[in-house]
């Protein structure tokens, strides 16, 4: 409760930080886009992880505020790396189910867009399979998105015990393999699973990308199956803007 509290009045203190994370075309090495990833730095307990807060925040209702501010503060940063010369950088943002629900978030979406005039298709909203429940309305929602031309990607794609047939009737873009399955990929059993992602969403024409990449290992084995987008610790760990801007100027990240 004491937690709820100084939430509500995290945002007014300033306390909301972004990390961003990298992820990486395996074949060029390019940094094509970075996760927006929201901390809380509490003016007494210091930073406070999202597995923390964000469950306080959905029950509450304090996600619906919160989740406009990283998505406006996320859109500025990126309009930024663009003026500095990162013109091809995209940004990913997550959305909880409540936000997605939210009845003005196609008009707050919009209304970002056009103050940072940035391209639709550089900005990938990630929603995740549990979300593809509600069928009706949340596809009406994601094409109400999808008309803006904002990007769709499903997050922890394999974990979400749903049924298959949304793929078809969901206007997404891209599948976001979850990190539970590339930590295991030791197992036989995971290395079918990724592999036979991985083929899905290639012959659904979709893109591909692995969440949780660690080691050389899984990169070899995510590269033998083609799948072009890595993210993970192996590459950087979530970053404050600035450090992730140094990492920007390397240009290439080689495995
Ligand atoms: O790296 P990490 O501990 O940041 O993230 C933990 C969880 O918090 C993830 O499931 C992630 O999707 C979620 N999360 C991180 N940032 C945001 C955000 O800005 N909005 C929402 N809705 N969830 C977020
Ligand atoms: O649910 P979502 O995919 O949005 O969560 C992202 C979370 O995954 C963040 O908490 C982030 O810090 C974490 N993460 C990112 N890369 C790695 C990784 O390589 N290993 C592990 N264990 N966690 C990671
Ligand atoms: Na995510
Ligand atoms: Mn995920």
């Amino acid at each position: 409760l004491l937690l709820e509290n100084d939430l509500r009045q995290a945002l007014d203190r300033n306390e909301m930080v972004l990390h961003y994370q990298p992820q990486v075309n395996i074949e060029t090495g390019e940094i094509i886009g970075v996760e927006a990833l929201v901390r809380w730095n509490h003016h007494k307990k210091g930073m406070i992880w999202p597995s923390k807060f964000i469950p306080i925040a959905e029950e509450t209702g304090l996600i619906l505020p919160i989740g406009t501010w990283v998505l406006e503060h996320a859109c500025k940063q990126l309009k930024k790396w663009h003026e500095n010369g990162y013109t091809q950088l995209k940004l990913s943002v997550n959305l909880s189910l409540r936000q997605l629900f939210q009845e003005d978030l196609v008009e707050t979406v919009a209304k970002v867009l056009k103050e940072t005039k940035i391209k639709p298709e550089q900005l990938e909203l990630e929603i995740t399979e549990s979300m593809t429940g509600n069928t009706e309305r949340v596809i009406a929602i994601l094409q109400s998105l999808k008309k803006l031309g904002v990007r769709i990607s499903v997050d922890d794609f394999g974990t979400g015990y749903s049924s298959l047939s949304y793929l078809y009737s969901f206007p997404i873009d891209q599948l976001k393999i979850d990190r539970s399955f590339i930590m295991n990929l030791f197992e036989e059993e995971n290395k079918v699973i990724v592999s036979t992602i991985i083929s899905m969403g290639q012959n659904l024409g979709l893109d591909l990308i692995a969440e949780g990449v660690e080691t050389i290992e899984q990169i070899e084995f995510l590269r033998t199956y083609q799948c072009v987008g890595v993210q993970g610790y192996l590459i950087s760990r979530p970053l404050p803007a600035d450090e992730l801007e140094q990492l920007l100027s390397k240009k290439r990240i080689y495995f």
